[in-house]
């Protein structure tokens, strides 16, 4: 079988990321989407996050679909064109190949290079399964190019990314993949639950310090991407879950005073200064479901673990 991997609008998206990240290093409190973490050194260091002890998500997720996988593809259906929405190294859609035996798999996330080098060992293993890779931002409107099958779309959406999105805005993201689901379509879904602020603090802060440079390789990437002179050595990573917002958040403080400078812009920040970075969104069980439901999904199912820190859900369009 084929695959084809592309990387979408080069330059049209390079002049949107400059003017994104223009406008959160200038604005008051300075902040840098969390999509840029994902160079291909910081798609590794995620990688290597999901390794930590600290970092339940993902090895409480991969036991729900280890436990219910079958459940789950039952629910989701066979044969689906499953979209892999920041697929990174394809690891957990490849888990879930043998249960779910999709017709075509598509792989998207922001960091082309990274995606099809995992898509070309990905090939071998499976070459009957059709695979696309697009490097594209799916972050904001999108639309899948034609040599995507519009039919049964399965958009699968694990690890809790969503919470990288407000709630607000994580309602308008799934209504606009629900107008993309086509006829029997639907979505599989992984979100984070709330849960005690101590177990939230030590994810988020890692004994290791990987996700202190899993925060702080952000500052090379926008040095790379425009033209930046973040002086890494100078900022200090910071992770919490902040209850009454509901997410937790991740900052990187200046240790001292200092000026940053980039194409096109320039700025003082003083010792304390801090830059935010990501929130992780953390749901009620009921939220979860009233926040796809509220999108136009429907007949929605829930996994989750004993003690219940996750949810895998399924829904349909
Ligand atoms: C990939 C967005 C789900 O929020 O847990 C991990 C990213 N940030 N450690 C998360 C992340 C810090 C992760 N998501």
């Amino acid at each position: 079988m084929d695959i084809s991997c592309t990387q979408e609008r080069p330059r049209a998206a390079n002049a949107h990321v400059a003017d994104e990240l223009h406008a959160g290093l200038a604005a008051p409190e300075a902040w840098i989407s969390p999509k840029f973490l994902y160079d291909a050194l910081g798609s590794k260091l995620f990688e290597a996050i999901c390794e930590l002890p600290e970092y339940y998500p993902t090895r409480t997720e991969a036991a729900i679909f280890a436990r219910h996988g079958a459940e789950i593809a039952r629910s989701a259906g066979l044969g689906t064109t499953l979209v892999d929405l920041g697929a990174g190294n394809c690891a957990k859609a490849a888990s879930l190949f043998p249960l779910l035996q999709p017709a075509q798999y598509v792989a998207v996330d922001i960091s082309a290079e990274f995606l099809c080098d995992a898509l070309v060992r990905l090939r071998q293993r499976f070459p009957n399964i059709a695979m696309e890779g697009l490097g594209m931002d799916f972050s904001n409107r999108f639309e899948l190019p034609p040599q995507v099958r519009a039919e049964r779309r399965l958009f699968f959406y694990p690890g809790s990314s969503i919470g990288n999105f407000t709630p607000e805005e994580a309602q308008g993201f799934l209504r606009r993949l629900r107008l993309q689901c086509g006829p029997d379509g639907g979505v599989l879904i992984g979100i984070d639950l709330a849960k005690d602020k101590a177990t939230l603090d030590a994810a988020y802060d890692d004994a290791l310090g990987v996700t202190a440079a899993f925060n702080l390789n952000v500052l090379r990437h926008v040095n790379h991407l425009v033209g930046a002179d973040f002086d890494i050595r100078a900022w200090r990573h910071h992770g919490f879950y902040h209850a009454a917002r509901g997410r937790v958040e991740m900052h990187l403080e200046a240790v001292r005073r200092q000026e940053v400078r980039w194409k096109g812009g320039a700025r003082v920040f003083e010792a304390g200064d801090c830059i935010h970075t990501e929130n992780s969104y953390k749901y009620q069980q009921a939220d979860a479901i009233a926040l796809l439901e509220r999108s136009g999904f429907e007949a929605t199912r829930v996994w989750t673990d004993p003690q219940r820190w996750f949810a895998v859900i399924h829904a349909q369009a």
